[in-house]
């Protein structure tokens, strides 16, 4: 049976991942990091059947005794401060967290066992102010935040390791990438929550920022198979992962409120205080690389994932209010 440890398996990728790698057979370590109170809620269903560690990004001991404790075949680093706005609010601990803790897992696995095969959770913010149309593997970054600049270290220390060390170690480019599982801060989920809450009566306003925005946006169920792929490639390399459409905010925004019969319009409040310091406009990727050398491919579509988004927001608040009136 092959073993597998993820870092930031309470997240909306780690919950994900880990179904698909139970799905083929694995034995799926989580890590988590100390909590006064749980935040299992996204692999509450799985508690059973993963062994959850705690260790945190901070420490480099605590993750080498956890690679040493778990001897992994395979470490998912999907772990790091993980939203724009607060890279501007708290850059040193984003670059802690999301750059250097990078390196410490990468030194936790050159000291227990280089034949660990590493998977690191790269983004397309790393292209930032976009230096070509589509982005793919060859275009150069140019990051617009703390985060961007974060993750362009942890892309460029994980190509280090595997050309010094000889480590197999990928990076996945990964687009946006969205699901009902999805943190409530990041636009989409923000949109299908309010969208929901208005349909039901709870919420009369959505607050935005920057409407024009567009973004490259699949589905996360999706891009957790391109990980997993990587790692089971006869050599490690560096792949987009992306839909290759791009969509802006107020197009995501319209297709909600249309799902649900409502004028957006009479909702929607444009609010500076959403705005960022450097905006990134506009983002689409090219996976011709995942497609052609991993056989990767796309199954949700944009109406599709924006659709299921609704819905499950739909269900959770009807449940939430169910639940109220019942107490
Ligand atoms: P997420 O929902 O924000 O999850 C982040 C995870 O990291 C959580 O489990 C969090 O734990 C954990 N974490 C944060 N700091 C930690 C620390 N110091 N020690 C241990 N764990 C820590 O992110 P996601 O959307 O699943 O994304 C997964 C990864 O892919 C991230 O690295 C993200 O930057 C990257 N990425 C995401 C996208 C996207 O569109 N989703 C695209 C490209 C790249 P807590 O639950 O305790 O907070
Ligand atoms: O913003 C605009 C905002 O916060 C998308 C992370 O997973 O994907 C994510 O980063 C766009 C931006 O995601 C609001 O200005 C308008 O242009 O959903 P977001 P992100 O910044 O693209 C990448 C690939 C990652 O790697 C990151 O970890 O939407 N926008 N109005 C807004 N954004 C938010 N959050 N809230 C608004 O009210």
């Amino acid at each position: 049976m092959p073993s597998a440890l993820i870092t930031g398996v309470t997240g909306q990728d780690g919950a994900y991942l880990a179904e698909w790698l139970l799905e083929q057979g694995y034995t799926v370590h989580g890590m988590v990091r100390r909590a006064s109170t749980e935040n299992f809620e996204r692999i509450n269903h799985l508690r059973d059947r993963i062994a959850l560690h705690q260790a945190d990004l901070l420490d480099q001991l605590s993750l080498v005794r956890l690679v040493e404790a778990t001897q992994p075949d395979e470490v998912y680093n999907l772990a790091a401060q993980s939203f724009v706005p607060t890279s501007f609010d708290q850059p040193l601990l984003t670059g802690d967290f999301t750059a250097l803790g990078v390196t410490r897992v990468l030194e936790a696995i050159r000291t227990v066992n280089r034949k660990i095969r590493f998977y690191q959770a790269s983004s397309s913010e790393m292209f930032g102010k976009v230096q070509e149309e589509p982005q793919t593997e060859k275009t150069s970054f140019w990051p617009r935040s703390p985060y961007g600049v974060a993750k362009v270290y942890g892309y460029w220390i994980t190509v280090n390791y595997r050309e010094s060390y000889d480590i197999f170690a990928a990076n996945g480019i990964l687009f946006n990438h969205e699901s009902p599982r999805r943190g409530k801060e990041f636009v989409t989920r923000k949109i299908t929550d309010a969208v929901a809450r208005i349909k039901l009566g709870v919420q009369q306003q959505l607050r935005l920022g920057n409407l024009a925005a567009k973004r490259d946006w699949g589905f996360a169920g999706d891009y957790v198979r391109a990980m997993w792929l990587m790692l089971q490639h006869h050599e490690p390399d560096d792949y987009v992962v992306a839909t290759n459409e791009d969509h802006t905010v107020q197009e995501f925004v319209e297709l909600a409120f249309e799902h649900v019969d409502l004028d957006w319009q009479k909702y929607v409040v444009v609010d500076p205080a959403f705005y960022r310091p450097a905006e990134v406009h506009t983002l689409r990727g090219d996976a011709t690389k995942a497609r052609e050398v991993l056989g990767w491919q796309v199954e949700v579509s944009f109406p599709e994932l924006v659709r299921m988004m609704v819905d499950a927001d739909l269900k959770s608040i009807e449940r939430e209010l169910r639940n109220q009136r019942d107490a």
